[in-house]
């Protein structure tokens, strides 16, 4: 019933080893069922709803480089146990060039004694995951493609309400509720329906609060499924021609990382919807840790896959990731001119049509007047978020001209913002915090007196002034020249 496994006190040791293997208790893994049960979290709403018995079929797309067994074939047999026969039309296992001898012959064997067709295709060389699922599509022949990490559990009743959404409407992508599989004890713990995607200035996918509007646009029913910003990345269910359609992947992006943002992107912006259906219920094991290589470095490829999204379908909103990630302009992205090609032949939406419609609470504001350093003319000196979290004072530093901590945004909204956060004056006297922001104003709101649009002025919160520096801000706008102060300035309304 997905309760947490614990390992006696003599063990303990051992167990310390072998989670280092995938970054994961394999000790508590190795010890549950392949086919464990598990709880039924879902609302109970869903529990009664009946769906179509005509559904289209589906592959199940799994790729892997050097998974565990026993999580491996936990995500199998899940799949298999937990899905209508006549609704799962195979099974794919891309091997992304393990080195595991247990993934070779013994996988292949072990597969062949299951009773739904499961393929296994192998990778020449190491292609990351995003090349795998290609592999893996193109190979598929169901109605539906579905892919699922190699760590996964599915629940009862996870694949009816995917599935049915697709038959409503063939350009919806979906996504089930990502439950939490503890990489510690294995335990099985339901995911909420309140989050959804979203994603900040580095580009790296968040979880936010689903807000209010998507909670009145479904009168408050929370079986209907949730209009989302972004997906996690690696559980959903494409139509399968749909997914070439709308240009499968980009296969110009390597190993791990950014093809969720950009196929998220691209769904909104070319026509298509994003959802989280929150009657259908996979498990998912979240590492704390990576346990593979990246060829070429971690930090390198994350930056050009993100680069090569950033540049493809975010148009002048890019400096954000580029202003906050000093050095990542230097970074080789390779060719984006047949992306670009498909963006325009699907004659998709700008980003700020994005921004506006599908993620108004977006950390990136459709309209600003600058961003970049705020600086105190006299003193040098640069507000700087210190890399603090939320709650704590924001401070100041000397200016070092390298953006990252020191990337601050003023915007249309009148906040002080730097990604996530807003200044935050709710404290009578006290610092200026840095808090969520809340899109209300109050205590997040900031003048700015400049009297040339770009050139210095002070900035004062209702009241108070920073208190760190105890005089207001200088205020100077971004050094690059690329970006003119105020070119892209909004009409003030
Ligand atoms: O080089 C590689 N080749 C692979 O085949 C690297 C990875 N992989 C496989 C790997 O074995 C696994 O099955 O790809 C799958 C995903 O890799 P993970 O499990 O290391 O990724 P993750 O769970 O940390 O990361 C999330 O973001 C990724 C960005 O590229 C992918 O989209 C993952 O699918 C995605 N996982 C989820 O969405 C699950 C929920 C996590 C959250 C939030
Ligand atoms: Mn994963």
């Amino acid at each position: 019933m997905g309760k947490a496994v614990l390992i006696p006190k003599d063990e303990q040791e051992k167990m310390k080893e072998l989670f280092k293997i995938n970054q994961f208790n394999l000790m508590a893994s190795d010890l549950i069922a392949l086919n464990r049960s598990l709880p039924d979290v879902r609302l109970d709403g869903c529990k009664t709803k009946v769906y179509p018995e005509e559904l289209p079929n589906t592959s199940v797309v799994i790729v892997f480089h050097n998974e565990a067994w026993s999580t491996l074939l936990r995500t199998v047999a899940s799949v298999i146990n937990r899905s209508p026969p006549r609704l799962l039309r195979e099974i794919i296992l891309v091997d992304d060039a393990s080195e595991r001898e247990f993934l070779k012959a013994s996988l292949e064997n072990y597969v062949k004694t299951l009773e739904v067709p499961v393929r296994i295709l192998r990778m020449e060389q190491r292609s990351g995951l995003i090349r795998a699922r290609l592999r893996g599509a193109a190979a598929s022949k169901g109605q539906v493609i579905t892919f699922l990490d190699a760590h996964c559990e599915c629940t009862l009743g996870w694949l009816e309400p995917l599935l049915a959404r697709i038959k409503e409407d063939r350009k919806t992508v979906v996504c089930p509720i990502i439950d939490v599989i503890s990489d510690d004890t294995f335990e099985y713990m339901a995911g909420s329906d309140m989050t959804y995607g979203g994603f900040n200035w580095k580009l790296n996918f968040r979880w936010y609060p689903v807000p209010q509007r998507e909670m009145d646009r479904r009168k408050g029913d929370r079986t209907l499924p949730v209009r989302t910003p972004t997906m996690a990345g690696g559980l959903f269910s494409i139509d399968r021609n749909y997914f070439e359609e709308i240009g499968t992947y980009d296969a110009g992006m390597d190993i791990w990382g950014g093809e969720n943002l950009e196929m998220s992107f691209r769904v909104w912006q070319c026509g298509g919807s994003l959802e989280i259906v929150t009657c259908s219920h996979v498990g998912h094991v979240f590492r704390k840790a990576t346990p593979y290589t990246f060829p070429g470095g971690t930090g390198h490829v994350i930056n050009k896959n993100n680069r090569r999204l950033a540049e493809v379908w975010m148009d002048d909103f890019k400096d954000f990731f580029y202003i906050i990630s000093p050095g990542v302009v230097k970074v080789d992205y390779g060719d984006v001119s047949v992306r670009k090609a498909l963006r325009e032949s699907l004659k998709c939406k700008p980003f700020s049509w994005y921004l506006e419609n599908i993620y108004p609470d977006s950390q990136i504001p459709r309209r600003y007047y600058s961003l970049g350093e705020i600086r105190n003319v006299e003193t040098n000196q640069c507000l700087d978020n210190m890399g603090r979290k939320e709650n704590e004072k924001v401070g100041f530093f000397n200016c070092h001209g390298m953006g990252g901590n020191q990337v601050f945004s003023y915007t249309a909204d009148k906040e002080i913002r730097t990604d996530d956060l807003c200044l935050d004056v709710s404290r009578l006297n006290g610092p200026v915090l840095m808090l969520k922001c809340h899109h209300m104003r109050g205590n997040q709101l900031w003048e700015y007196d400049a009297e040339v649009p770009g050139g210095s002025g002070t900035a004062r919160g209702t009241g108070v002034s920073l208190a760190e520096s105890r005089d207001c801000l200088g205020w100077k706008s971004p050094p690059r020249s690329q970006s003119p102060p105020c070119a892209r300035c909004p009409p003030c309304h």
